[in-house]
C-alpha cells in the first residue's frame, strides 16, 4: 500500500482533531460483502444507475425496481460490519465533536454502533408510502415481498432512499454542511466522489482549511487537492489510524 508518510500524519491529525466530520460511501461496506456501485462487480454492473434508482424507473417498472432492493437487502441482512465500521464507532467515542456523514443506505453503520449518523441518501430498511409518506421499518429477517407493498392507506410504498433527481431531506443536507464547515479534520473513505451534492463535501472541507484524508483503494477526482490521499482497504487503513 502507498501512504506516502501520510498514515503518521493523519493520526496526528485525528488525535489533535478538535470536530472531526467523516463521509463514507459504499467503500467502506465491500469488505462487508456489499458490492459497490461503479466496482468491477458493482451493483450498477447489469443496470445503469438511471435504470433502477431513479422515481421514473420506479413509475415506469415498480416490480423490477422492487426486486432489485429486495435482493440488496438481502445481501445486506446476511453482511456484519467490518473493522473499517468499528473504527469510526471508537473515533466517535474518542473525539466529542463527531458527525458521521454517509452515502450508504445498507445501514452497517448504525448495526456497528455509530450513533451520529447523517444518512444523506436515505435508509434501504425504511418504506415509504408514495401516498401518504409514512414511513416502515422493515426488519432484517422479514419475509421478502415479490412487488411493492401496500399501505394501509391504499397507496403503494418505496424503498426510503433519495433515487436520482431527488432532493436530499433539507435537515440532513444542512447538518451535513456545518459539520464539515465547522470539521478542522475531515475524513472521505471509501467514495468515488461522482455524485452530487454529497462530493461536493471534501472540496468545502479544504476550502474551509480543514485537514482531509482520504482512504480508497484507487484514485478519484478528489486524490490531488486533498492533504493526505491513503491507498488501501478502509478495513485495514481506518484500524491504523487508530
Ligand atoms: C439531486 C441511494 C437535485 C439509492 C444514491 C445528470 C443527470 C441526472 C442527475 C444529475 C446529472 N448530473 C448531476 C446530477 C445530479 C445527480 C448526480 O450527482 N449524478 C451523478 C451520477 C453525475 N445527483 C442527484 O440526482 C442527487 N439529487 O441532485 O437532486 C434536486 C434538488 C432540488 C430539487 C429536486 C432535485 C441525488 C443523488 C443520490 C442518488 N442516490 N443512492 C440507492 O442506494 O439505491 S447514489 C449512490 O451512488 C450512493 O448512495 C452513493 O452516494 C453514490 C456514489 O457511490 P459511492 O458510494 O461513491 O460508491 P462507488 O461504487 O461509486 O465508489 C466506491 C468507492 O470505494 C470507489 O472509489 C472504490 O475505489 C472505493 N473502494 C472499494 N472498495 C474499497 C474502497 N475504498 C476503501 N476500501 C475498500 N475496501
Ligand atoms: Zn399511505
Amino acid at each position: 500500500m502507498l501512504h506516502n508518510g501520510c498514515l503518521e500524519k493523519a493520526s496526528q491529525w485525528l488525535r489533535s482533531a478538535k470536530s472531526l466530520a467523516v463521509l463514507t460511501g459504499a467503500g467502506i461496506s465491500a469488505e462487508s460483502g456489499i458490492p459497490t456501485f461503479r466496482g468491477a462487480a458493482g451493483l450498477w454492473r447489469n443496470f445503469r444507475p438511471e435504470e433502477l434508482a431513479t422515481p421514473e424507473a420506479f413509475a415506469r417498472n415498480p416490480i423490477l425496481v422492487w426486486e432489485w432492493y429486495e435482493w440488496r437487502r438481502e445481501l445486506i441482512a446476511a453482511a456484519e460490519p467490518n473493522p473499517g465500521h468499528l473504527a469510526l464507532v471508537e473515533l466517535e467515542r474518542r473525539i466529542p465533536r463527531f458527525t458521521l456523514i454517509t452515502q450508504n443506505v445498507d445501514g452497517l453503520h448504525d448495526r456497528a454502533g455509530s450513533r451520529k449518523i447523517l444518512k444523506l441518501h436515505g435508509d434501504i430498511w425504511t418504506d415509504r408510502c408514495t401516498v401518504c409518506g409514512s414511513e416502515v421499518v422493515r426488519q432484517p429477517g422479514e419475509k421478502a415481498s415479490t412487488q411493492p407493498p401496500r399501505c394501509e392507506c391504499g397507496g403503494i410504498r418505496r424503498p426510503g432512499v433519495v433515487w436520482f433527481g431527488e432532493p436530499l431531506p433539507a435537515d440532513v443536507w444542512r447538518k451535513a454542511e456545518e459539520a464539515v464547515q465547522n470539521a478542522d479534520v475531515m475524513l472521505v473513505i471509501g467514495t468515488s466522489a461522482v455524485v452530487y451534492p454529497a462530493a461536493g463535501l471534501a472540496p468545502l472541507a479544504v476550502s474551509r482549511g480543514a485537514k482531509v484524508v482520504e482512504v480508497n483503494l484507487e484514485k478519484t477526482p478528489f486524490s490531488s487537492m486533498v492533504d493526505c490521499s491513503i491507498q488501501g482497504k478502509a478495513g485495514e487503513i481506518l484500524p491504523k489510524l487508530l
